[in-house]
């Protein structure tokens, strides 16, 4: 999987990306960043990438020439036209099923955008998604990018140390995950729940899964009604709507 990030902000993205575990996946080559500096591209000697709006207005737009040109050096080497983000608040709410379909590209472009926005023809040539990551405002679409960067990174295989681990999370099958414990069995005088210590793993898991449920009633109820639910969890979302607040 490789990831093209055109930017003014190059090193925010190296910076982010390059750490922890999207960055061991780097260095063991089973994904790749290239961070493309729209500045290299302004054609000018003063590096200026922005203009006044046309039609007046606060702030300051940026050129269509200088993101063209980065948008063509990234596709150049590639041979075909792979997928653009255009990191947006105008775009579709990124989720975790849009995560697992970006991580079946091969090479995914990333735009971030700066001042008040890009000049629209730009974005009509080179853009194929609009993608925000939630209702509030950033500076700027290079935290969007990495976020999606590293979402979309866990997905890809043997990115994560345990391969399980990325099915049995939060928003697996639209459920949040139970909760987890570990050593000591007692802290500051509350106790670990007895059935994780039982090695019942039959009861474990069944507590876990109600547990789940119990969290995603409270939690996000919003998520119940796209969930895969068998008929052993309907029989405890009833009891627990039964007993209202567990
Ligand atoms: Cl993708 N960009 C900006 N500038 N702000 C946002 C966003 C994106 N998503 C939520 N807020």
């Amino acid at each position: 999987m490789n990831f093209h990030v055109l930017t003014l902000f190059p090193e925010m993205i190296e910076q982010g990306i390059g750490n922890s575990i999207t960055g061991r996946a780097i260095d063991r080559g089973l994904i790749s960043l290239n961070a493309v500096n729209i500045r290299d591209f302004s054609g000018n000697r003063y590096g200026q990438v922005d203009d006044y709006p046309y039609g007046g207005g606060a702030g300051m737009v940026m050129q269509p020439a200088p993101v063209y040109r980065s948008y063509e050096s990234v596709v150049k080497n590639l041979g075909y036209s792979p997928r653009v983000v255009y990191l947006t608040p105008q775009g579709k709410v990124f989720n975790q099923s849009m995560a697992e379909e970006f991580s079946k590209e091969t090479d995914l472009v990333f735009l971030c955008g700066h001042y008040e926005g890009v000049d629209e023809r730009v974005l009509d040539m080179i853009v194929t998604d609009h993608v925000s990551i939630g209702d509030y405002v950033l500076t700027g679409g290079e935290l969007p990018a990495m976020v999606m960067i590293d979402a979309i990174s866990r997905l890809v295989p043997g990115v994560l140390n345990n391969d399980s681990s990325a099915e049995f999370e939060s928003f697996h099958e639209n459920l949040l995950e139970y909760p987890q414990y570990t050593r000591p069995a007692e802290f500051m005088g509350k106790k670990v729940p007895k059935i994780l210590l039982s090695g019942n793993h039959p009861k474990v898991d069944a507590w876990r899964r109600e547990q789940s449920l119990i969290r995603t009633f409270e939690r996000r109820p919003d998520l119940l009604e796209h969930a895969e639910l068998n008929e052993s969890d309907r029989q405890s979302l009833d009891k627990i709507k039964k007993q209202g607040k567990v």
